[in-house]
């Protein structure tokens, strides 16, 4: 028997499953996501479930289970089921999809934190940090930095100085799975119930975090050291996994690139501590660009903003301005594509 308030089950998701026509069935939470079945974790147990064609129905990809989505379930065989809803999202964290403009793809759902991962060698890039931020705030998850292998020889000045602009918006730890002591405080940082998705490039030890946060080997990492980079991925998928007395872990693999699918544009500014900057604009649809007395470009000229994150900020606020164009456009399409052939339907009936 589980209990299901370990992995996060609580009175708002109590309430949301009232609002299902099926409330009287059972629920349960996504463990993981294969290429045929989904692993639920309910009371009863651990099961396979697959999804029924109600669910399916009208939906895209990112709108299928992901892992930590809350579901309901028909139970038919020992151990077997299938979902027949899921309960409504909420701070979910997207990305978008490789390869594509403006197609989303589920990470993790009902996530409390976001642990950014990064190694204190050369995979450590603020840039990146900046990148995951804007996502994550976007669905008001709270990110927490953790800038894994501290044992190494590292620029520690350097670091400091890299992350100055965002020190407030984000906790930070310095971690290393060979020093116990810098382990307990990001132990101690997760509360019981609550639901924390590691993210970060492939190698930094998100998975070597997650089994020394859980004081056994829970997941495999890889054996040498990547620090050429070039190592194949050593986590195939993302998974969750339940601490001993604490939270909600989920694994992610290494992602090369983190493309944004950004609907608010605006989640920047406060990002990059601007927000007063960008209130004092003399036009309030400043576009900090080659405005007249814009806050922004006083301060990049006074040195008060450093000129690189004026930049990196440009460059996200592009980049998810056509993140939301283009979804806005598809979705266009996609409605007057179901009115044709609606349209058409009617005609062979007649
Ligand atoms: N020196 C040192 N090595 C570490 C530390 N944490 C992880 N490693 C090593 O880094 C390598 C990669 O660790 P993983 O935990 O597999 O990395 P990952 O982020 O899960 O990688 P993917 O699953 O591919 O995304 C392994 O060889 C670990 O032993 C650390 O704190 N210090
Ligand atoms: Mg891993
Ligand atoms: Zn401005």
């Amino acid at each position: 028997m589980n209990n299901l308030s370990l992995y996060g089950w609580n009175d708002n998701l109590f309430r949301l499953k009232e609002s299902s026509q099926y409330k009287n069935l059972f629920h349960g939470r996504v463990a993981a996501v294969n290429k045929t079945n989904y692993e639920v974790i309910a009371e009863s147990g651990r099961l396979l479930c697959e999804l029924a064609g109600n669910v399916l129905y009208g939906k895209s990809s990112f709108e299928l289970p992901c892992v930590g989505d809350w579901i309901i379930f028909q139970p038919f065989e020992d151990n077997k089921a299938i979902i027949i809803d899921i309960l409504a999202r909420k701070h979910t964290l997207f990305r978008r999809r490789s390869g594509a403009e403006s197609e989303r793809q589920a990470i993790a759902s009902h996530v409390d934190k976001a642990f950014i991962v990064q190694s204190l060698d050369a995979n450590f890039n603020v840039r990146r940090i900046e990148r995951f931020m804007v996502q994550i705030l976007e669905e008001n998850i709270q990110p927490v930095l953790i800038l894994t292998k501290s044992d190494l020889i590292f620029n520690r000045q350097q670091i400091d100085g890299a992350l100055k602009h965002i020190e407030q918006q984000i906790p930070i730890f310095f971690t290393s799975i060979l020093l116990p002591e810098t382990i307990l405080p990001v132990h101690e940082s997760i509360k019981k119930g609550e639901t924390v998705v590691l993210v970060g490039s492939s190698g930094v030890g998100k998975s070597s975090l997650i089994n020394a946060l859980c004081e056994r080997t829970v997941f495999s990492t890889s054996e040498i050291s990547k620090s050429s980079g070039k190592g194949r991925h050593t986590s195939t998928r993302r998974e969750m996994i339940l601490m001993r007395d604490n939270g909600i872990l989920i694994d992610t693999p290494g992602v090369r690139e983190f493309g944004l699918a950004s609907d608010n544009p605006e989640t920047l500014a406060q990002i990059y501590d601007m927000s007063d900057l960008v209130a004092s604009c003399r036009f309030e649809n400043c576009t900090h660009v080659n405005e007249p007395d814009c806050a922004v470009i006083e301060a990049v000229n006074n040195g008060l903003l450093a000129e690189d994150v004026y930049h990196s900020y440009l460059k996200l606020r592009k980049e998810s301005w056509y993140f939301s164009a283009s979804e806005h456009e598809k979705r266009r399409r996609d409605k007057s594509f179901a009115k044709i052939s609606e349209e058409a339907k009617k005609i062979k009936k007649r």
